[in-house]
């Protein structure tokens, strides 16, 4: 049997290695081992729909906007009730924090040890033209006592206290990207098995690297820092690649080194993407993976959220690219201060 260079044998499924992983931590209880079995059984369930998306009537708009205000997509609201279901049938999770719903989502479930935040599904606008989405998710661990209500502190966690993220891509193949803190592992799926395979063990990112995602159509809007860094990365004649889809634009620039960039703007300060479900998940993946993970000025798992739905400016990828945007977007906002 092929081993890959950490000695897990190409083709492991996610049971076995979470089995496997779990039986190297001996206080490991098995409820996180059980929670990453919900969420890789939604995900199979989320890829059935999505890929009969085309023929089935799920795909369009659900005639109802979410919390932000976008157009619910159908296969957003579905992929929001089947990791909901997952969650609470099997048993570790208390609460949900979601981009679908405003409030908290309480589970009734007063023994749940464990928080999720997630974007159910990323990206939903592309699902009418065939391109790659993705569910967003981190793991918390409760902050109140076990057997009591699910209070906000239990929600508005820094990143730096997730015990896991990861995302599910789907895309030409549906991945599982995940870690619990002990670097990050890719599962492929295969749809006539109903498995997820390990195919990407221990995955790291290049620590530079020569693609730069970013909407430039925002350019007017951009702070100079940030066209300073956009212009520095042409000149270099760096590759443009923004697919409007957060999972595969990160995914494309994990494996190959880059960095991903929503900046904050004069009319938006924030930028769009959400801290609680989209940028600390990712954040805590691109570290685990040697990365670096910013809002421009510091950490992103540093920030202290005060809000479920608030917004972080997001630098994300190779940590020689961060640095350098960060250098640009600090030096030039002082010059303009
Ligand atoms: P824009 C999708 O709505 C999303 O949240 C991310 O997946 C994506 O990277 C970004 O927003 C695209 O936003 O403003 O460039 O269309």
């Amino acid at each position: 049997m092929t081993k890959n260079n950490l000695g897990h044998p190409v083709g492991t499924t996610l049971d076995r290695f979470i089995k496997r992983k779990q039986d190297e931590f001996p206080f490991a209880t098995g409820e996180l081992s059980q929670l990453l079995r919900d969420i890789a059984l939604a995900a199979k369930l989320v890829h059935r729909e999505i890929s009969r998306a085309g023929l089935l009537d799920v795909s369009g708009a659900f005639g109802s906007q979410n919390v932000q205000g976008e157009e619910q997509q159908k296969l957003d609201v579905i992929a929001n009730i089947r990791f909901i279901r997952a969650f609470r049938n099997g048993g570790e999770v208390c609460a949900i924090v979601s981009e679908e719903d405003e409030k908290i989502i309480d589970l009734e479930n007063s023994q749940g040890r464990y928080v999720i935040a997630m974007d159910p599904l990323d990206g939903s606008s592309n699902i009418d033209v065939n391109v790659s989405i993705g569910t967003i998710f981190s793991i918390y661990r409760r902050k109140s006592p076990v057997g009591g209500p699910v209070l906000e502190e239990d929600v508005l966690q820094k990143g730096t206290e997730q015990i896991g993220a990861g995302y599910i891509l789907y895309g030409s193949s549906t991945m599982l990207v995940y870690s619990t803190g002990h670097g990050v592992h890719g599962f492929t799926y295969e749809p006539s098995l109903g498995e997820f395979f390990l195919s990407h063990a221990e995955m790291t990112i290049p620590e530079d690297g020569k693609i730069y995602s970013i909407n430039e159509g925002g350019w007017h809007d951009f702070y100079p820092g940030t066209r300073e860094y956009i212009e520095t990365c042409k000149e270099r004649r760096y590759s443009a690649r923004y697919i409007g889809s957060l999972v595969a634009d990160f995914h494309r620039n994990l494996l190959k080194g880059g960095i991903y960039i929503y900046p904050g703007t004069e009319n938006r300060p924030n930028g769009k993407l959400r801290l609680l479900y989209e940028c600390n998940a990712l954040a805590f993946i691109v570290e685990q993976a040697g990365g670096m993970a910013t809002n421009g000025e510091y950490r992103i798992v540093e920030i202290d959220p005060t809000e479920l739905h608030q917004r972080a400016p997001l630098y994300i990828g190779s940590k020689r690219m961060v640095e350098e945007a960060m250098s640009m977007h600090k030096v030039l906002e002082a010059v303009n201060e």
